[in-house]
């Protein structure tokens, strides 16, 4: 079955005025469509066809070479944009709440720390990229990603991860890229990521 773009979980204008409507709509329909048709299209025709998606991002080094590049950047950014619209929220912000509370308390010192770490994951991730906090298996980390590179690619799971690509802030906050990052926690949707915590596995 070929991977579907997702319906965004509110409306375009529902994260103002933290994300602006028109960046939310090119975004979704534009960026977000173009990894889906592209992963669909990468993958016609190959054993992974009708695979799941994590199965995919874990295949990769073992697909035919001609396919990798467009696989990783495209199955790649349909996985982490179909994260990102869930793990935000117009209820969003404020501090942790669950158990991933005591967890990022117990990793990083305190949500102050974590949130600096994030941050600053993703203002030094120079060009297009995402930061992320993951289950790494045995515990929380920080990190960023290049272009469209996800966690699971190499096992970790990924419990919240900003886009730092310009076209997710540009209009708004143009080359600010730390102004986009602070503003983003005002929309962090905690229980969405309190719930990938809780069902981690491993
Ligand atoms: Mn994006």
């Amino acid at each position: 079955m070929a991977f579907e773009l997702p319906d965004l979980p509110y409306p375009y204008d529902a994260l103002e005025p933290h994300i602006d409507a028109e960046t939310m709509r090119i975004h979704h329909d534009l960026h977000h469509k173009a990894y889906v048709d592209n992963a669909n299209a990468a993958l016609a025709g190959t054993d992974w066809e009708n695979q799941p998606l994590t199965q995919v991002l874990t295949d990769i080094d073992i697909m035919p070479e001609e396919k990798r590049v467009a696989v990783r950047n495209n199955a790649g950014g349909h996985a982490n944009h179909s994260l990102f619209w869930t793990i935000m929220s117009p209820d969003g912000g404020g501090a942790p709440t669950g158990e991933i509370a005591a967890a990022i308390d117990d990793a990083f010192g305190s949500f102050d720390d974590f949130r600096a770490a994030v941050n600053d994951g993703g203002v030094k991730r120079f060009g297009s990229g995402w930061t992320w906090l993951v289950w790494d298996g045995t515990g929380l980390s920080v990190y960023s990603t290049p272009n469209q590179d996800s966690p699971v690619m190499q096992g970790h799971v990924p419990l919240l991860g900003i886009d730092v690509w310009e076209h997710a802030y540009y209009l708004k906050y143009q080359n600010k890229r730390p102004a986009y990052l602070e503003a983003w926690w005002n929309v962090v949707d905690w229980n969405a990521v309190n719930e990938r915590f809780e069902a981690r596995g491993g």
